[in-house]
């Protein structure tokens, strides 16, 4: 790695990423305060095939200004009788969810809709950043749960590509079907809801193990999307039954590029979690590797029963699944029983989040690891994505001494299988699994969040880059596109390189996590041990350092991000229930180096007319002092340059924007 930094009389890099610093102008310069960030290293993290034992990624200098934008009413859990209590000693706003009506609803423009998974699906007027109650969920569905946290409540939702024409929209919510009464919904609160002739449809249950969640999908049909309420139907469409609290049914999409008469318009694709089945040994460990059942599994539906009646009908009769024309679904003609036709890939644990970029027509979903990798993937009909077999680019053991730990992590280590491949059931011969584009490992945090491909217009140095994060860390990362669909090959350890951005509030850098904790306590939020944030009852938790040496203090920021109608990156958080804003981005100069001869080196690097420049340099990586080198530059257009003649086999140079 040192190479990359090096400049060399010997052997000379082209283009080389050197150590800098980067000063943040705001937009506004008598708004904020001049910031000088201290730009740490570049690292490619890309060739490794095992557990690694130190954290991989760090800051690139690619900074970000975030913003406030909304916040959201408190909320809580129900932990006994409803209504509850505000518990301040918890989450207070369990946001997932920010998206925006189809681009030709008649209000899209002035409005987003939010759901807070405790209970509420919010309209969010922009102009004023109101939330207006749409739908409360825990007041129509009797058996609606939220408790304990984790993906329980009102998880997701999703408007029909017709949306703007009929009205359609889709959620997921979870049951406890433990509870006695009936399942059936009711109006008592939402009047607007005939209930008239809804009925529930029987759980799909997995084929091994309890059930103690139920997650619903609904189709929802509102007559009139000019107003902020609901009036109009709703039809039970998918029952889900899962073995624990965790990893439900998580996020729905549309193809984005499919056009009305096109085979693929109006699929639902959902990414559907192994509800907690593959992480336990036992007879629900191989779940997610079964095409007998829903769970672990990318699937895809057609909603409208009527669209293509050439397509079989689901079991439960509520909408068809592509097994015809030129793009069915891949298992369709396999012959097994209880085969499930929704399967579109498998092999999942909790792909709770999934993006489709129209540009690159690639679908991401991010994957969250037991207790060693974080995945993204791109999702290729019909692959197997290796879970509960593999986690990242490693075999995992569950059960046994070797419990949640991959082969390299064993003592002595195990072998990472080789040829790799897996049986399936129904499947004539071996399955290769396929590999994530981009992965990092519990050195770095505990949960990816969602991703998306940047297509907005207010940070345009960030256009094609896939942004995303860690959930309980708040720590941003992005990995260039390229890099991605290159990493995308049957070499596991390919992938693309991930790096962290800085982020900026009010002109001073600070953690995403403590302004998430901040937020908290401003907001009343209180944890026994005083000042950190809630998680989960001791689940994951961001216990100790960060990797530049500064203490998280427990708690979870737990964010996620957004990427709305508007095509902006927003960033959400569970604990203080506030909706964040990325506004600008600026990218970190390259500096590059270009030798000439007698030992004299030219340094290159993008600038800003008639900003003042200074170079600086160190002869080991571990200098502490900086020395100017003598003349600074002001830039006459984007590119300025410095000559240097070089006195010792290795020089380390920096630019600094003088203020
Ligand atoms: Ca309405
Ligand atoms: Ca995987
Ligand atoms: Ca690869």
């Amino acid at each position: 790695m040192a190479g990359r930094f090096t400049v060399s009389r010997v052997s000379f890099p082209f283009d080389l990423r050197i150590k800098r610093f980067l000063v943040i102008r705001p937009a506004n310069p008598g708004h904020w305060a001049l910031l000088i960030a201290l730009v740490l290293a570049f690292v490619s993290f890309r060739a490794f095939g095992q557990y690694p034992s130190t954290p991989q990624i760090f800051k690139d200098g690619t900074a970000l200004a975030i913003e406030d934008y909304a916040s959201a009413p408190i909320s809580s859990m129900t932990t006994a009788a409803y209504p509850p209590a505000t518990n301040y000693g918890n989450y207070l706003g369990r946001l997932n969810f920010l998206r925006s009506e189809p681009a030709n609803a008649p209000r899209t423009s002035e409005r987003f809709f939010v759901n807070d998974l405790n209970r509420n699906l919010y309209v969010l007027t922009k102009s004023n950043k109101t939330f207006t109650i749409y739908i409360n969920f825990e007041e129509v569905y009797p058996k609606f749960v939220n408790y304990p946290g984790y993906s329980g409540g009102i998880v997701t939702f999703a408007f029909d590509p017709d949306y703007a024409s009929n009205g359609k929209f889709y959620t997921i919510h979870t049951e406890n079907p433990a509870r006695s009464g009936s399942a059936v919904p009711t109006n008592g609160s939402l009047h607007g809801f005939n209930v008239t002739g809804y009925t529930l449809t029987p759980a799909v249950n997995p084929p091994a193990g309890t059930v103690v969640r139920e997650a619903v999908l609904v189709e929802w049909t509102d007559t009139n999307i000019n107003n902020a309420t609901f009036e109009g139907t709703a039809r039970e469409l998918l029952r889900l039954g899962c073995n624990n609290v965790i990893h439900p049914m998580g996020d729905l999409a549309f193809n984005p590029l499919a056009h009305p008469g096109d085979s693929d318009y109006g699929n639902l694709y959902i990414a559907a979690g192994e509800g907690g089945a593959g992480e336990v040994a036992g007879a629900t460990h191989t779940t997610p590797q079964r095409l007998d059942t829903l769970h672990g599994k990318i699937l895809r539906i057609t909603p409208d029963t009527n669209a293509h009646p050439a397509d079989g009908l689901a079991a439960n009769g509520r909408y068809r699944i592509p097994t015809t024309g030129p793009d069915p679904n891949p298992f369709v003609s396999l012959t097994l029983t209880n085969l499930k036709k929704e399967i579109f890939a498998y092999g999942f644990k909790n792909p709770h989040r999934l993006s489709w970029d129209p540009p690159s027509n690639k679908i991401f979903v991010t994957d969250i690891g037991l207790s060693s990798w974080e995945e993204v993937n791109i999702i290729v009909k019909g692959a197997n994505y290796g879970y509960a077999e593999r986690e990242g680019i490693e075999q995992v053991f569950i059960g046994g001494s070797n419990n949640e730990k991959t082969g390299s992590q064993t003592t002595p280590p195990t072998p990472f299988p080789n040829p790799d491949s897996l049986t399936v059931t129904g499947i004539v011969g071996s399955v290769t699994p396929r590999y994530p584009v981009a992965a990092y490992s519990h050195r770095e945090g505990d949960g990816i969040t969602s991703g998306f491909v940047y297509r907005g217009s207010l940070m345009p140095q960030m256009d094609g880059k896939y942004f995303f994060g860690d959930i309980t860390t708040a720590r941003l990362f992005y990995s260039q596109l390229s890099d991605l669909i290159a990493s995308d090959d049957s070499n596991r350890t390919n992938l693309a390189p991930i790096h962290e951005l800085q982020v900026v509030y009010n002109g001073v850098e600070r953690r995403l996590y403590d302004l998430v904790r901040d937020e908290f306590v401003h907001k009343g939020g209180i944890r026994p041990s005083g000042g950190v944030l809630p998680g989960n009852g001791g689940g994951l938790r961001t216990d100790g350092i960060d990797p530049y040496g500064v203490a998280y203090g427990g708690g979870r920021a737990d964010i996620r991000l957004a990427m709305p109608g508007d095509g902006e990156i927003y960033i959400l958080s569970k604990s203080d229930g506030m909706i964040r804003r990325l506004v600008a981005a600026i990218a970190p100069p390259v500096l590059q180096a270009q030798p000439g001869t007698n030992g004299l080196v030219t340094l290159i690097w993008a600038s800003i007319s008639n900003h003042h420049y200074r170079l600086q340099y160190k002869s080991s990586v571990l200098d502490t002092n900086w020395t100017d080198l003598s003349g600074d530059v002001t830039a006459t257009n984007s590119v300025a340059t410095k000559t240097d003649a070089l006195s010792a086999a290795t020089r380390f140079y920096r630019v600094v924007l003088l203020p």
